[in-house]
């Protein structure tokens, strides 16, 4: 059965040949999409994923790489499905060329932060899956450009596994399966493994333990040799790195990227480090600080196939964050964005939450310059449906559109695209969807914690409310709550963080008057009774924000249910908006119960707070 966007697609051609390749698929594609057109593909093996198409009435002229005809063909059924005009002449390449999804799948068939179900790769130790469903999701990448699919959780838990030893031909056959479809596969790596494998040590700098990796690469590209690299997290969070030797994170990327040079792979490392046993009464640590601290100085020292991924904030995926300032301070290292559409901050595949204008805000601080890599993880799962909400799919959808062209990428027409071929609504019914999920963000945020402060989750599960859950802990994650103000000043003159942006940002954030209302408690120590922007106090704005947010979010629960899905998805999205007006409305009065407790202010129109 077809789902999500492809549900307007033709069936697939049912061409499992293991010789069918990206240009044979586009035709194979294209005939099914446009039957009775007049084409003409040209494979021009130097374009790579670059396409340029020209059309005289149903005669088409496609040429491009092996697999730019393939993002050629999808741009084209993408658009003719949706019923856009298909214009005369179009050209087009991606802006980068790593467009990953990294999942966060382990090899017992659990997933880290997975909410639409279990692993899709994996079951009880090993391989297990259902090849349709596979070769669904790699349509549904290439078909937005996506290139790169990481099979395997960063926190690898067993580290002799972590390079699929005795599971190599099964990788094999998985990574046959994406190869028509243009994405080829990732794996995370221990960078302890060599330890659980007879070497005594992981040193990067040990001559032993180097032919140790340069080995294991070896054995992995003689079964994949298209293998896009290795993905790592190595010091965070308590996985083992570089640092236990006394080595830098330059001198552990670089050991792996010798192994790989040979065989065309990459590194992608993961700057997610931080000090995650911090002591609450510490003030002089500022976690958000920690990534840019560790790697500007190691800036130009890495290897050319390394590429840096960083989170797109400072500190992790929270509903509002600036953009985190490492993505600015490196102009000699390969850099790559790193978003979560697994919405463990944000609702978790039941709230609606569309990051569709997300997108917009991170790009619109990020210079074009060094940036090779965008990265996903991935929000898909074994549900029926693969997204567990049927509309979080729109998140994979856009996060494509985005990684394939950045500066044309508008939020509205993607979701317009997207719902024209997930569920073919016109008019009104497009209209109303449309402005729900581009309005979801925001309804999300408002009634959540406010003004960036982040972290008022319950811990580990990280889904409803708990203001202080985080407070006493280890994480770095405090709010500072107390009777007359609330945050932590991030200024030249507190922690210093806005120390590490470039000048036109450093002034925005240091000056409340011009800090986005959105981030004011990101960067600001404020008073409940500060006067905002529009007059109101703090206090109040907090108020004002999750009582309306609750009451969003039940005008949308309507809404969509008065919506015309198709079934199974109707009954999904209703069951989920019940659920997420009781999330909102949950959090509306723990969050403003909590305040008030602290303030004493009342609320200025007189609605309920509890005592
Ligand atoms: O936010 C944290 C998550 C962890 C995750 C980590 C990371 C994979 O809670 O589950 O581990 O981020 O990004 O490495």
């Amino acid at each position: 059965m077809h789902l999500n966007w492809l549900r307007s697609f033709p069936a697939l051609p049912d061409r499992q040949d293991p010789d069918l390749t990206p240009s044979a698929l586009a035709r194979a594609e294209l005939e099914s999409a446009f039957p009775g057109w007049d084409l003409t593909l040209t494979l021009s093996p130097g374009m790579g994923d670059t396409w340029v198409y020209d059309r005289i009435g149903r005669s088409v002229i496609l040429t491009g790489g092996e697999t730019g005809l393939l993002y050629g063909a999808y741009a084209l059924i993408r658009a003719g499905l949706a019923g856009r005009a298909l214009p005369e002449h179009l050209e087009s390449a991606p802006a980068y060329g790593l467009r990953m999804i990294d999942c966060w799948d382990n090899l017992d068939g659990s997933i880290e932060r997975g909410y639409a179900g279990r692993s899709l790769f994996f079951e009880g130790g090993r391989f297990a899956y259902d090849p349709a469903r596979v070769r669904h999701v790699a349509r549904m990448m290439a078909s937005v450009g996506l290139n790169v699919l990481c099979v395997n959780n960063v926190n690898v838990r067993q580290p002799a596994q972590s390079l699929m030893d005795g599971l190599l031909p099964d990788l094999s056959a998985l990574a046959d399966l994406f190869r028509p479809f243009g994405v080829r596969l990732m794996i995370s790596v221990d960078f302890s493994a060599p330890l659980g494998c007879g070497v005594g040590s992981a040193d990067p700098l040990s001559p032993e333990v180097r032919q140790w990796w340069a080995e294991a690469a070896d054995r992995i590209y003689a079964e994949v040799p298209d293998l896009a690299g290795f993905l790592v997290k190595a010091d965070s969070e308590g996985q083992p790195g570089p640092h236990t030797y006394g080595r830098t994170h330059a001198e552990g990327a670089n050991m792996l990227a010798e192994a790989l040079r040979p065989h065309g792979g990459t590194v992608v490392w993961r700057c997610f480090v931080y000090n995650c046993k911090q002591d609450w009464r510490d003030k002089g640590t500022d976690r958000p600080m920690a990534a840019y601290d560790t790697y500007k100085p190691l800036d130009g020292q890495f290897a050319e196939n390394v590429i840096l991924q960083v989170k797109n904030g400072p500190f992790d995926f929270q509903v509002r964050e600036p953009l985190s300032p490492l993505l600015l301070g490196m102009s000699r290292t390969p850099l790559g964005l790193e978003v979560q559409l697994a919405q463990e901050y944000t609702g978790q595949q039941i709230d609606l939450y569309t990051m569709a204008t997300l997108w917009k805000e991170i790009m619109a601080d990020l210079p074009a310059g060094n940036i090779r890599a965008m990265a996903a993880v991935s929000n898909l799962g074994r549900d029926e449906n693969y997204f567990g909400h049927p509309l979080a799919a729109v998140n994979l959808f856009t996060f494509g559109r985005l990684c394939w062209d950045p500066a044309g990428y508008d939020p509205e027409a993607a979701v317009t695209e997207w719902i024209r071929l997930s569920y073919g609504f016109t008019g009104a019914e497009e209209n109303a969807l449309r402005g729900w999920m581009l309005r979801s963000r925001e309804i999300y945020e408002k009634y959540t914690a406010p003004l960036g402060l982040c972290w008022m989750v319950n811990p580990h599960t990280h889904y409803g409310p708990n203001p202080w859950g985080y407070e006493f802990d280890l994480w770095g994650t405090y709010n500072r709550a107390d009777r007359q103000a609330v945050g932590i000043d991030r200024t030249g003159a507190g922690t210093g963080y806005t120390l590490q942006y470039p000048p036109a940002l450093r002034e925005r954030y240091e000056n409340p008057q011009t800090c986005p209302d959105g981030l004011k408690l990101f960067f600001h120590r404020m008073a409940y009774d500060a006067v905002m922007a529009d007059g109101r106090t703090l206090i109040q704005r907090i108020y004002d924000d999750h009582f309306e947010g609750a009451r969003e979010a039940e005008a949308m629960r309507d809404a969509l249910k008065a919506l015309p899905f198709p079934a199974p998805d109707r009954q999904v999205i209703a069951e989920r908006a019940d659920r997420q007006a009781e999330n909102a409305r949950e959090w509306r009065d723990v969050v403003n119960t909590f305040f008030r407790r602290l303030s004493g202010a009342d609320d200025a129109r007189g609605r309920r707070i509890y005592d």
